[in-house]
């Protein structure tokens, strides 16, 4: 059995992602899971939240300095409800990060989710994790180790040469 938080560095890494409230108003939550789908990345965790500030505080805690901050909490903790996935398969972190574009949607590529599918900052649709290490810390905190499954893919062979 894989790690609830997955495996950095293997077919079992697994990496924490979330539609944005934006996201799930814009009915885009279906494209953004067939987009990692067809990449060949498995979906282990699903679930509408509405996260409370408490919630999205720890979620960007980082991110406590930034002028933005304030305007971000409350964005996320009261514009209704969240999708949270976890994604698995090799690479999904970093690649998952590359699918999603860059923090601006105006400056992410055509091609990329927020570069097909937004344009303001503050409205970029959705969230990916910033690193294994991040991704572990994310799923724990949106996840319980019961809400992650274990599936085995049954395209693995096909996907994976090993
Ligand atoms: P990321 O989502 O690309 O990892 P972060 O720097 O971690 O970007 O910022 C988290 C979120 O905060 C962004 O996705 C975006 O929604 C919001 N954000 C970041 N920078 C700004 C800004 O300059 N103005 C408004 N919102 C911002
Ligand atoms: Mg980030």
């Amino acid at each position: 059995n894989v790690p609830y938080q997955g495996l950095p560095g293997t077919k079992y890494e697994r990496t924490f992602m979330m539609v944005k409230p934006d996201g799930v108003q814009r009915q885009l939550t279906g494209e953004i899971i067939k987009r990692m789908e067809t990449k060949g990345y498995v979906l282990v965790g699903l679930k509408m939240v509405t996260p409370d500030e408490k919630l999205v505080s720890q979620h960007y805690d980082d991110l406590k300095a930034r002028p933005f901050y304030k305007g971000l909490v409350k964005y996320m903790s009261s514009s209704g409800p969240v999708v949270a996935m976890v994604f698995q398969g090799k690479g999904v972190v970093d690649y998952g990060r590359v699918m999603i574009g860059v923090t601006d949607p105006l400056k992410s590529a055509p091609g990329t989710i927020r570069g097909d599918l937004s344009v303001d900052v503050g409205r970029n649709t959705i969230h990916g994790s910033d690193g294994t290490s991040p991704a572990q810390d994310e799923i724990a905190l949106w996840f319980k180790p019961e809400e992650v499954a274990d599936i085995k893919n049954c395209a693995s062979a096909w996907i994976y040469e090993k």
